[in-house]
């Protein structure tokens, strides 16, 4: 994981374009560079060369730049090439490279070696690191700007912050504890149970803005399920704004799932149409409406749509029981947005009157949709605002729940009736040991090494 040799690989994506780039990095490119270009390279200076084959023949006209560590990216000697844009030409220079640096024991990276570089060299925490393989992979603009201020370190500064006042909070509490007789009164008088409630109410700040940082990085999978020909297909091209599924009159259209990727104010929206669930003797509607339920197993939000145009009783008892049960099957946490359907066909009704929290819709006339897609968002959290959201993965997410938990835990033990300053400052290096997680302090090896090798190749 930490080995020294030289790296190489493609940086830019597969496939032809104008250029392409090659990234370098080691401890030391001198002997490298000068065996590439047969002199010693400025840092920082484009440097146009012509780099040949053993046999004099050229390969490419490419332009070097070399960066001396630790002024890099990976804070080792970067050389970065940038070639013309052909996947086999990238595979020729690469070769070359190869036979050149050879020496020196240059070899292709791993996936993501050069962003652990950075991170190992202290150029990037950890958060940092994942924030530029979600840069990349972002799925709208507002991800965008979450994973760029995540990048520069938004998030990190904020953990950092809140470590430093558990820590101060440890050393106050620490220094006490060789005179347990003060236990009371050291409590009141360094304010700590103040400073903890503090600490608490900033780290619940944080993880509500991670959770919304989570849902940007990640999106919302939203299954749309309920009893056939109740319309799901029909919302779902009207929420795509095309038409994705197969609609019709009979019931039981749709058979696999139909997905399809939205954004609602830029927060990106995978909208799984279901089967409708019924009980059947046809093998393949049996198979599809299994797949519903697995569906309905791994949402962030489920749409149980009805039918307003049939509201006789045995449907609504129909429903009840439906509704019972999807919601038996939900994940945990996992909100079901009840939304009626077809609201064009009562027309007494008006389109924004809903019955006890139900909205009404109609996936025909388009009524009611925008209303939808607000709740959509509202259900599953979403703040609203984009000012200052960062990008957040679930790993954060878990790690500022435990640290959370010990905080509280922390708390009960400053209770009057059941001070043990001990266990306070315990809780409090637990919750601390959590925070340093996210940023990669205090991280086991093994995890770090999960973390990088989902990066791609030359990242
Ligand atoms: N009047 C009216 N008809 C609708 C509306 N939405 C859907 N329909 C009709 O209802 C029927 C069923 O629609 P689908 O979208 O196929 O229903 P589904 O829930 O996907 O059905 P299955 O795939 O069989 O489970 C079609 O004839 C649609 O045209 C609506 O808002 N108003
Ligand atoms: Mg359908």
């Amino acid at each position: 994981m930490t080995r020294k040799l030289p790296i190489i690989a493609v940086a830019t994506a597969p496939g032809k374009a104008g250029i392409g780039v090659i990234r370098i990095s080691g401890p030391q490119l001198g002997p490298i560079a000068q065996a590439l270009f047969q002199k010693t390279l400025a840092p920082r200076q484009a440097n146009l060369f012509t780099l040949r084959d053993s046999d004099g023949a050229a390969i490419d006209q490419l332009i070097a730049i070399y960066f001396a560590g630790p002024a890099s990216f990976t804070g080792e000697d970067v050389l970065e090439l940038q070639c013309h844009g052909g996947p086999q030409l990238l595979e020729l220079v690469m070769k070359r490279c190869l036979e050149l640096g050879k020496d020196q024991g240059l070899v292709i990276a791993e996936p993501g070696e050069f962003s652990l570089r950075a991170y190992l060299n202290d150029k990037i925490d950890l958060a940092q690191a994942e924030a530029i393989a979600d840069l990349i992979d972002a799925q709208s603009e507002a991800a965008v700007r979450g994973a760029a201020r995540s990048l520069q370190g938004v998030f990190s500064n904020d953990i950092n912050s809140l470590i430093e006042e558990i820590t101060q909070l440890r050393i106050l509490v620490e220094s006490t504890l060789d005179f347990p007789e003060e236990e009371i009164e050291f409590l009141q008088n360094a304010h700590a149970r103040e400073r903890l409630k503090t600490v608490i109410h900033q780290l619940h700040a944080l993880r509500d803005g991670a959770k919304q940082g989570k849902i940007l990085r990640d999106g919302i999978q939203l299954v749309l399920a309920g009893a056939p020909n109740v319309g799901k297909s029909s919302l779902l091209n009207r929420l795509a704004g095309e038409e994705v599924a197969i609609v019709t009159p009979i019931a039981g259209t749709t058979r696999d799932r139909v997905k399809e990727s939205i954004t609602i104010h830029g927060v990106p929206i995978h909208i799984i149409d279901t089967a409708g669930l019924r009980d059947t003797s046809d093998l393949v509607e049996a198979k599809g409406i299994e797949r519903s339920w697995e569906a309905i197993r791994a949402a962030d939000l489920v749409i149980f749509l009805q039918d307003l145009g049939s509201p006789g009783e045995i449907e609504s008892a129909n429903a009840l029981e439906l509704k019972t049960q999807i919601v038996k099957a939900l994940p945990p946490k996992c909100p079901v947005l009840e939304v009626s359907n077809k609201s064009d066909l009562l027309m007494e009704l008006s389109a924004n009157q809903s019955d006890e929290g139900v909205l009404l819709i109609s996936a025909k006339t388009g009524d009611g949709i925008e209303a939808l897609k607000q709740k959509i968002l509202e259900s599953v959290g979403w703040g609203g605002s984009q000012e200052g959201a960062i990008v957040a993965r679930r790993r954060h997410l878990d790690c500022l729940d435990r640290a959370a938990s010990h905080l509280e835990k922390s708390q009960q033990f400053a209770a009057d009736g059941n001070i043990s300053l001990e266990l306070f400052a315990e809780e409090l290096r637990l919750a601390q040991d959590q925070l340093g997680q996210i940023t990669g302090k205090l991280l086991p090896d093994d995890l770090l090494g999960k973390i990088f090798s989902q990066f791609c190749i030359g990242k």
